[in-house]
């Protein structure tokens, strides 16, 4: 029964290219053919351009990011993105092309609803509300009232980076798979938060139906992100380097978390 095969569920890989070898060799060894990605694919100071040739070549279904939506947009238009005009210098037309055509959400034939934030934003939260206190985590019935006329039992969601499965009862739940590429960040909009995994492994689930319902496995690989760090750096992050090396987010006074 083709909906019994697990999915293997990607989100902010933030071109990655080290992470995302990982992942996939990681899917790979299990037996795990489906996967999809919920977006923020190429954006940061790693390698875009070798991210955008193996996802295109994946082909597998993908939602759109906030942070790909911004690459198709002047980088003058977003001084807060301070990587934006390295990505662009490094990306080719048929990068941008792919990145013009991914869809803000899309459905998964297995019963899955994909989206980055939220399904009516790119850049919002599903999971989380951002107040001048930080972030925190948004109850059930806050969340399901994010997901009007939503009929897949399953929501899937990234943009946050920290991976969390949260039930909302008569089997519906939204699950993020954590960050393929990218830890642990901070951000000043709406207020200034911090973001942090912990640890600087690659982030990714995987997704099996069963009788009983959907259960979701949280992985957390191990690679080379050294090489990711040094990337960093060399493009004038090293708050990147940072939270590559620790999965923790640099100190404020420091350079914008994304
Ligand atoms: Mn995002």
């Amino acid at each position: 029964m083709a909906a019994a095969r697990p999915i293997a569920v990607l989100a902010d890989i933030h071109g990655n290219r080290w992470a995302l070898e990982a992942v996939l060799e990681d899917a790979r060894r299990r037996g795990i053919r489906r996967l999809v990605n919920l977006g923020d694919c190429l954006y940061g100071p790693l390698d875009p351009a070798g991210t955008a040739d193996r996802l295109m070549a994946l082909g597998m279904p993908t939602a759109r990011g906030n942070e790909d939506r911004i690459l198709l947009d002047d980088p003058a238009r977003h001084p807060d993105s301070p990587s934006l005009a390295f990505c662009r210098s490094e990306l080719g037309p048929a990068h941008l092309r792919w990145l013009r055509e991914l869809p803000l959400t899309a459905v998964h034939e297995a019963g899955l609803f994909l989206c980055h934030g939220s399904p009516r934003a790119d850049d919002e939260y599903l999971l989380w509300e951002v107040t001048a206190a930080g972030a925190q985590r948004l109850p059930a019935a806050a969340v399901s009232s994010r997901l009007p006329g939503i009929a897949q039992p399953v929501v899937l969601c990234g943009h946050d980076h920290l991976p969390a499965r949260l039930d909302l009862g008569r089997g519906r739940a939204v699950l993020d798979p954590g960050s393929v590429g990218l830890p642990a960040y901070r951000d000043d909009h709406p207020f200034p938060h911090a973001m942090e995994t912990g640890s600087p492994h690659s982030r990714y689930a995987i997704l099996r139906r069963s009788p009983a319902g959907w259960a979701a496995e949280f992985v957390a690989v191990p690679y080379d992100h050294e090489s990711a760090a040094a990337a960093a750096e060399r493009n004038g992050r090293p708050d990147w380097a940072h939270a590559l090396r620790t999965g923790l987010a640099a100190v404020p006074g420091g350079a914008p978390g994304t």
